[in-house]
């Protein structure tokens, strides 16, 4: 398949480098190929972009609504293909990959509700004959910068919203998951989305880089790694421009002695193990309360290694490839550190893993007991199918041990008791938190985020999203001479 740039309402190759897009379960086949935008075709988009957002943001909303609504019936009717392809490229199971293109679809029909109930606030004066509203605009040119590991999803709770707001949208995703990049864009350009309002450029991060500092941008949306993020936070401040920027997590999961440990089992393997771990809402520590660690470990590693590793689609996979030949080498080097460093391997390793599998990007779900919380493993983010484990005294010992992170993106809970259930919402300093369920997940309607290294700026999602697509002026209205 050519890879293409929509510049403009139009589809066009780019200028830069020639680029491939590969399936990471068999590295040898080529998804699409193409040449990557440069600098030029920022330039051309942003003018696009900054041409088409005046009508676009004076658009009455239900008419912005109808589209967003249009391309989610457009992007549900065509969940089962595309979340083939999109487990092809990016290396989710093709059930999950369903799912996201699903949760896509809900993403675009909940912006198109909100892009309906736009409203302001009015309050009352001190003085007679007045009042005081609070109205919102959109911000203007949003550039849109997002990552591999949710190709589909992430970009639609970013432009989504930013549509709905009145924004006109530069998209950057990640150069290695071109052709789900692509049908959203397709989708909401067939929906009836003007000319310019939505443009997509596959570029590399350095493109990305000169897209950031372009003038005529007004505020950046990112999720990815925390450096990449920081830099770019970073030069947004520079520019005084509004930045939001979701990057890594180091999440915890915490078992607490009177857990039902079935329950427990079940969803930190879900967490630390669906998608391989590319989330950064993946579970990478767990915490268990020494009385029943034994016994959880017990089935926890038994069922870990048990789960099917293989090519994406194919049926009984339950575990598909890292992105890339270098996550792979990066995540081997992490476990084999770890183990240098004394942590005892539970279940899986950085074994080579031969047969079908020789050609993927393949790391068996690896679960690794610390001797105490020295470790890397313990503090960097790895990206991938591995889980630290330490034994907590008690509760109070286990909240410890999960706010001893720079990340707070999100933590589980597993207990049957209220209160300590409401003493980890006082105590974990995180941006979600789960109780009795998996650390992974966000629903639409409500806000997303993290705390400290994992976030930046107003949170993603639900109305908590408008806060960074819009501005709002408040305005003292008189009556005039009478009043
Ligand atoms: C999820 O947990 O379903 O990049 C979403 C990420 C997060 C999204 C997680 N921004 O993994």
């Amino acid at each position: 398949m050519d890879l293409k740039n929509l510049v403009n309402g139009r589809w066009q190759d780019g200028h830069g480098e020639k680029f491939e897009s590969i399936n990471p379960s068999r590295s040898s086949v080529v998804i699409g190929a193409g040449a990557l935008a440069g600098k030029a075709e920022v330039d051309e988009a942003v003018a696009a972009a900054a041409r088409a957002q005046p009508a676009w943001g004076r658009m009455p909303h239900h008419e912005r609504a109808a589209i967003l609504a249009r391309a989610a019936t457009i992007i549900e009717e065509s969940a089962d293909d595309w979340g083939y392809d999109l487990a092809t490229e990016e290396g989710k199971t093709t059930s999950e990959g369903i799912g996201e293109v699903i949760r896509a679809a809900q993403i675009l029909r909940y912006c198109a509700g909100e892009a309906d109930r736009e409203a302001g606030e009015i309050y009352s004066s001190p003085r007679r004959g007045e009042r005081l509203l609070v109205t919102r605009r959109p911000v203007g040119v949003v550039a849109v910068i997002t990552p591999f590991n949710f190709p589909i999803a992430i970009p639609a709770w970013k432009i989504a919203p930013a549509l709905s707001h009145g924004n006109a949208v530069v998209w950057k995703p990640a150069s290695v998951v071109p052709l789900l990049a692509m049908r959203l864009a397709q989708a909401l350009h067939d929906a009836g989305l003007p000319p310019g309002v939505l443009n997509l450029l596959l570029a590399d991060g350095a493109t990305g880089g000169h897209l950031v500092d372009h003038v005529e941008v007004d505020a950046v949306t990112f999720t990815g790694s925390t450096g990449v993020g920081r830099a770019i936070a970073a030069s947004c401040a520079a520019r005084g421009i509004p930045v939001q920027a979701e990057m890594g997590g180091k999440n915890p999961a915490i078992v607490l002695a009177d857990a039902d440990l079935d329950l427990a089992v079940e969803h930190v393997l879900l967490g630390a193990f669906r998608s391989a771990g590319q989330k950064c809402t993946a579970t990478s520590r767990l915490i268990i309360e020494q009385g029943i660690a034994d016994e959880f470990l017990d089935e926890f590693t038994r069922r870990a290694r048990s789960l099917v590793v293989g090519d994406a689609v194919a049926p009984d996979t339950q575990v598909g490839p890292l992105i890339s030949a270098a996550a792979q080498a990066t995540v081997q080097r992490g476990i084999d550190t770890a183990v240098q460093q004394g942590a005892t391997p539970l279940a899986g390793g950085s074994g080579f893993l031969g047969g079908q599998l020789a050609e993927g990007f393949f790391v068996p779900p690896t679960v690794l007991e610390l001797p105490s919380t020295d470790l890397d493993v313990w503090r960097e983010e790895l990206f991938g199918p591995v889980v630290a484990v330490v034994r907590a005294h008690d509760a109070q010992d286990a909240f410890a041990l999960a706010n001893d992170s720079a990340y707070g993106l999100s933590a589980a809970v597993f207990t049957n008791d209220l209160a300590r259930a409401l003493d980890s919402v006082d105590e974990l300093d995180v941006g979600i938190l789960h109780v009795n369920s998996e650390t992974a997940g966000a629903d639409p309607h409500v806000p997303f985020g993290g705390a400290r290294h994992s976030g930046y700026g107003p949170k993603e999602q639900g109305r908590a999203s408008r806060e960074f697509f819009t501005r709002t002026t408040t305005v003292y209205l008189r009556g005039g001479a009478s009043s």
